[in-house]
């Protein structure tokens, strides 16, 4: 009983250790073209990286910006970018693993968020940014999108000296992208479903 408990909760925990790099902006080459780059990813389509309200600075092989805000956060700046499964398919995002720095006048301070639909469900904590790059994960709860969804990720910087630059580099995603089965066959499955029941209680409980 003990080792089927077990083996229970080993299978039970297996879907978190099994998340694969699904994509991973690595911003290669000169801008504007590193700064454009897009993963490609089958059956899932994703952005390029986009500022909002923060000034964009060209810095080969990673995606830099500048201009944040002095003081408390200002939800109003960020560097983003969307992904979206194609029609028929299902993503299941786990976590996100990114390098991050700033320059020496760059924001101090530094927050990721994940939205779906434009709504934010989960934040990081707020963390500190070093000059040196320093690579962070966003394990947030896993989330599953369907192709009518989209998932955004919005990276924030506040605290800065001036004006100077928060940099990313290596933003990778963990999880999968699935297809999502049609109507019918799920209609089929069900349906099995339902007869294998019948028939285990047919067996269990035989009439008298
Ligand atoms: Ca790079
Ligand atoms: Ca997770």
């Amino acid at each position: 009983m003990k080792e089927f408990v077990t083996a229970i909760a080993v299978v039970g925990i297996l879907p978190q250790l099994n998340g694969q790099v699904l994509f991973t902006y690595d911003f290669a080459g000169a801008d504007p073209a590193g700064d454009a780059l897009v993963p490609s990813v089958e059956h899932l389509t994703l952005s390029p990286f986009t500022r909002v309200n923060v000034g964009a600075v060209s810095q080969s092989d990673m995606f830099s910006s500048s201009h944040w805000n002095t003081g408390q956060v200002d939800l109003s700046e960020y560097v983003s970018f969307t992904l979206k499964p194609e029609t028929g398919y299902s993503l299941r995002l786990e976590s996100l693993q990114y390098d991050v720095s700033r320059s020496t006048s760059g924001p101090q301070s530094g927050r990721v968020s994940v939205l779906k639909d434009g709504s934010v469900i989960e934040s990081s904590v707020d963390y500190t940014i070093d000059t040196a790059m320093t690579g962070r994960t966003f394990d947030f709860s896993d989330v599953t999108v369907r192709d009518w969804e989209t998932l955004e990720f919005r990276f924030y910087g506040w605290n800065a000296a001036s004006t100077g630059n928060l940099r990313l580099d290596n933003v990778s995603g963990f999880g999968q992208v699935t297809p999502v089965p049609e109507p019918s066959a799920l209609a089929a499955a069900a349906a099995g479903g339902l007869l294998a029941l019948a028939i285990h209680r047919r067996v269990r409980c035989p009439r008298r």
